[in-house]
């Protein structure tokens, strides 16, 4: 045995005598493991197989109703000093965390399986990918984790050759949000998670992993760990360019990585190619370019508002080998949410009797879990081992008002402001109130490892020379007029801003000038086919010089509270935008 697998060996004996396991099974992510496991928690009501002929080979699973989403308030960032997690991170000292935790560890898989499961985060060869090992207790979490990630035989085969891994320990304890933990030790490259099943605080690869462990160490070498998609747009001429872009949890990632053309687009050749819908890891090429991969290797998306409207190809996607959290069903044993236009729930998401009274059939922050190969948008690409070059980065929030549907930054730092100001309404992706506008950064608030403006400066420092930097963009879907109806039509139609978006990178399309940015002219969008009035166009285009003044001041107290890691080139930037906003004022 390589020293690299008996390191491996040694934490997980350590872990079994702590947590006292009836048994341990490595994984090795075969169809037949799979195959056991499932039919194992059928039999444990764990998993509900769902109707064979619609849906082949997919179920059900419904949480502790009291474990649905994220806990923000119990994860925490254990870095030795408190302020190299910063004020966006709630934090503990590594030991105290240590002793916190492991004393809920103690003994807590007794009577359960321990299963070790080996992952590889991106293409298992390529260079930009990493790899690390989940002890669970929870069958669930590991037929999910095979589904996100490339688990089992080869991911182990790139941990004995490399050595390095992230090791992540999880159980699901008692699912007593009490006795609840989600914790990281960047500088041990660790993460301790106890009392949850959700996907955020349990499918350690995939938040925990991919996003607060990587940023931190994406700092530290030179890279990006982002919480975007990632999406292939091909037009008429066969090139393709790709987006990332960056929204909180629940502001219609998912959709927007696999778009379908409006008609007119989709007759003139336009195509969509989505590579990933939640994480982006990126890296300098020797181009200067940004090269992204997807970590994961499958979706956990939100189910409710899923049709074939908005989203034909998830839609598409989740007919066959797809498990499903905490939806409602029909009488007919088939999945069911909300937004779907056919089918009766006759069960709840808590396989309770359907009663409308009692709120909706699916829980809001309902999932799926498919493998990315379903996706009939599914990018050839998306296996590359350098990953793809990036040509534009959009930040996008959920706001109501103010923010108009698309500008552009003018150059990298102005891009770096525009993400760092970021704000959007809460969702149901994580516990706490919803629809309150919150300041998240690049949409990494929960996710971001290590202290906002360390990682604020991080992303200015890619701005070198011979750095080709992919245009920065900001859009809202979600402006809503006097009615408090949506202004934009969005989904499908939003390939219309990020057709002008490219325009933009390939220098043939206009805009103008504002303070906080460049706007597309009416004239600059094709908006061929949409029913939408010009009044409408200019309110979803016009830049409310008094309410942005508001805007710059509260981002200016923003960035005042991380204090002297806060770049200074932010704070000069942000002044630049007030002082272009008082011009506007005494010009007008
Ligand atoms: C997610 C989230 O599950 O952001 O992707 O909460
Ligand atoms: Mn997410």
């Amino acid at each position: 045995m390589t020293s690299q697998l008996a390191a491996l060996n040694r934490w997980v004996d350590d872990v079994a005598r702590l947590t006292q396991p009836d048994r341990i099974h490595w994984c090795d992510g075969s169809d037949a493991e799979a195959r056991e496991l499932n039919d194992l928690m059928v039999e444990r009501g764990d998993l509900i197989a769902l109707n064979e002929t619609t849906h082949p080979n997919c179920y059900l699973h419904r949480s502790n109703p009291s474990d649905v989403a994220r806990v923000e308030h119990l994860t925490l960032v254990c870095t030795p000093e408190r302020e190299d997690a910063g004020p966006n991170n709630h934090w503990m000292a590594p030991a105290e965390a240590h002793a916190k935790i492991d004393a809920l560890f103690a003994g807590c898989m007794r009577g359960r399986t321990l299963y070790v499961v080996p992952y590889c985060m991106g293409p298992i060869d390529s260079p930009i990918s990493r790899c690390g090992v989940e002890i669970t207790d929870s069958p669930y979490v590991v037929a999910n984790m095979r589904i996100m990630t490339r688990m089992g035989a080869a991911a182990l085969a790139r941990i004995e050759r490399e050595g390095t891994f992230v090791k992540g320990l999880h159980s699901i304890g008692e699912l007593d949000p009490e006795r609840r933990f989600i914790m990281h030790f960047p500088q041990e490259l660790s993460i301790k998670s106890y009392g949850s099943g959700y996907g955020g605080n349990a499918l350690l690869g995939k938040k925990c992993h991919a996003l607060r462990i990587a940023s931190h160490q994406a700092r530290s070498e030179g890279w990006l760990a982002e919480h975007m998609l990632i999406v292939g747009i091909e037009n008429p001429q066969g090139e393709t360019h790709y987006v990332a872009a960056a929204f909180p949890s629940a502001c219609g990632k998912t959709n927007l990585a696999m778009l379908i053309p409006p008609e007119g687009h989709r007759q003139a050749g336009w195509k969509v190619w989505t590579v990933g819908d939640d994480i982006c890891w990126m890296t300098p090429g020797a181009d200067g370019r940004l090269w992204a991969i997807n970590p994961e290797a499958g979706f956990f998306g939100v189910a409710p508002g899923t049709s074939a409207k908005t989203n034909p190809n998830a839609l598409a996607m989740l007919g066959h080998d797809t498990i499903f959290t905490n939806v409602g069903v029909t009488a007919d044993n088939q999945p069911w949410w909300e937004g779907l236009p056919e089918g009766t729930p006759v069960k709840d998401w808590q396989g309770r009797d359907f009663d409308p009274a009692r709120g909706p059939a699916a829980h809001p922050n309902s999932r799926f879990t498919v493998s990315a190969k379903q996706c009939p948008s599914y990018s050839p690409h998306t296996e590359d081992a350098r990953g793809v070059p990036i040509s534009a980065i959009v930040f996008g929030g959920r706001r109501e008002s103010l923010v108009p549907l698309v500008f552009e930054a003018r150059d990298w730092t102005h891009g770096v402001l525009v993400g760092a100001a970021m704000a959007s309404e809460t969702t149901a992706a994580a516990t706490g109130a919803v629809g309150v506008v919150r300041r998240d950064p690049m949409a990494m608030k929960p996710f971001c490892g290590y202290n906002y403006g360390d990682y604020f400066a991080h992303w200015l420092s890619f701005d070198r020379p011979g750095a080709k930097l992919p245009k920065i963009f900001h859009v809202n879907w979600f402006r809503k007029g006097a009615d408090g109806k949506f202004l934009w039509p969005g989904f499908g139609d939003n390939l219309r801003v990020l057709e002008w978006m490219l325009q933009r990178v390939a220098g043939s399309a206009g805009a103008e000038e504002t303070p906080i940015g460049n706007l597309p002219h009416a004239a600059d969008l094709d908006l061929a086919g949409l029913a939408l009035q010009p009044q409408q166009v200019d309110e979803l285009l016009r830049v409310d010089v008094e309410g942005w003044q508001r805007e710059i001041g509260e981002i200016g107290a923003y960035l005042d509270s991380y204090g002297a890691r806060a770049p200074a080139a932010l704070h000069r930037e942000r002044q630049r935008i007030a002082d272009a906003l008082e011009g506007c004022r005494e010009t007008a």
